[in-house]
């Protein structure tokens, strides 16, 4: 298929938003290998970041963690953000690190610790008033271990009661996104594991409630672009956390393992016009960068979903309708797989030249000699992130 430079205009106003825990070192529970150069604070991971926007154009809003980007003033990070020419993005809340939540936070046991996990979402919707976010979301880690540990639903019912007081907190233009993962780090049942559990809870709250798809928590197998398509039916698809799996939650490089599944999910979102701003779903990415380098692996992480956006906005929809009605099986399947098959590679390098953008962003930055600066000059101090 050639490509038409006009069939790829709802690329335009198109983003995607960047997390700052990425820029951080991470690993796994075997090792944590360290990087010259990493961020030692928010303000050095926004600066990170603001990397990544600068070659792609395309990532202009930073999520930030709490309590791992927490500030003395955080007015003054909004500002060192506008400096850098990004945003402010979601604020995610942390309920997984505290030693009072070893039975749960939001569902745990005992009505002290929920208020505790409540607060410290009072405290993140201050951290939104300070700096313009308008997404709080929440991942919930809460689960049991084994059979009768505690009452599932009794689990359900704390838990519900425990969001609607986060909710009634928030201000009337911020949305509470909700996360769902189906297992880890618990491992009988998780209190929110799929998307069904976390629509029923924003249903029970209110449309500024909706749910957080991240690729890499659901089991091996899942169609992920069906759960897409039935939270979009519902207005209910807040945002994504983009990474690639190969087994777990493996937290890859968006569009690394599967491709094709990055574009089948496209495809339903740009079925229905979701990758506007106007739709409001917000495409995030949720990653770590174990092995490879922090900021490189960003920008192709960006540059994957641009590119599978780009191809989904490809597909003749007219003859994909007309051979899905005339019952012609491998006529309307072939019209998808000419777009994904189509090489989109050149006519984005030339979209992006003409907007005054390098044509090869991941080139572009390491000739900018921005990772050999940083090395130099972030010496001492403790590297942020993970734990910070
Ligand atoms: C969790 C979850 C959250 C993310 C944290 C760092 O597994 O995916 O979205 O904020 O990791
Ligand atoms: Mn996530």
């Amino acid at each position: 298929m050639t490509v038409r430079p006009e069939a790829l205009r709802g690329l335009d106003d198109f983003t995607v938003e960047v997390p700052s825990w990425a820029y951080g070192n991470s690993g796994t529970r075997f090792k944590v290998f360290t990087t010259p150069g990493v961020p030692r604070d928010p303000y050095e991971k926004l600066a990170d970041a603001a990397e990544v926007n600068r070659v792609t154009g395309r990532s202009p809003r930073v999520s930030l963690h709490i309590p791992w980007d927490r500030v003395d003033d955080y007015g003054k990070l909004k500002a060192h953000a506008d400096e850098l020419g990004v945003a402010i993005g979601a604020i995610n809340s942390n309920l997984f690190q505290d030693d009072d939540y070893r039975l749960g936070s939001l569902a745990h046991p005992h009505a002290g610790t929920r208020d505790k996990a409540v607060d410290h979402h009072l405290r993140c919707i201050d951290i939104m008033r300070a700096t313009g976010s308008k997404d709080l979301k929440i991942w919930l880690p809460d689960g049991i271990n084994y059979a009768g540990q505690d009452s599932l639903r009794g689990r359900q019912d704390r838990l519900a009661e425990s969001l609607e007081r986060v909710y009634a907190a928030m201000d009337d233009d911020h949305r509470l996104l909700l996360e769902y993962k189906f297992f880890e780090p618990y491992f009988y049942a998780m209190d929110i594991p799929d998307w069904g559990t976390s629509l029923l809870h924003c249903l029970a709250l209110g449309e500024r409630a909706q749910v957080v798809l991240d690729t890499g928590h659901h089991a091996p197998g899942t169609n992920i672009e069906f759960i897409v398509m039935q939270l979009l039916r519902q207005n209910r698809l807040g945002a994504f956390d983009f990474n690639s799996r190969f087994y777990a939650d493996d937290d890859l490089i968006v569009g690394s393992a599967d491709p094709f599944q990055l574009f089948r999910i496209m495809v339903e979102i740009v079925s229905v016009g979701a990758h506007r701003p106007e739709s409001r779903v917000n495409f995030m990415l949720d990653q770590c960068h174990n092995i490879e380098e922090k900021i490189p692996g960003q920008i192709r992480s960006v540059l994957n979903v641009e590119k599978a956006l780009a191809k989904a906005l490809l597909v003749d929809t007219e003859a994909l309708s007309a051979a899905q009605r005339g019952g012609d099986v491998l006529g309307a399947h072939a019209v998808l797989m000419d777009a994904y098959e189509t090489d989109v590679r050149a006519a984005l390098a030339d979209r992006r030249e003409a907007r005054g953008l390098p044509r090869d962003p991941v080139a572009a930055f390491a000739a900018s000699g921005y990772a050999a600066k940083a090395a130099e000059t972030r010496v001492g101090g403790t590297q942020a992130g993970w734990g910070a």
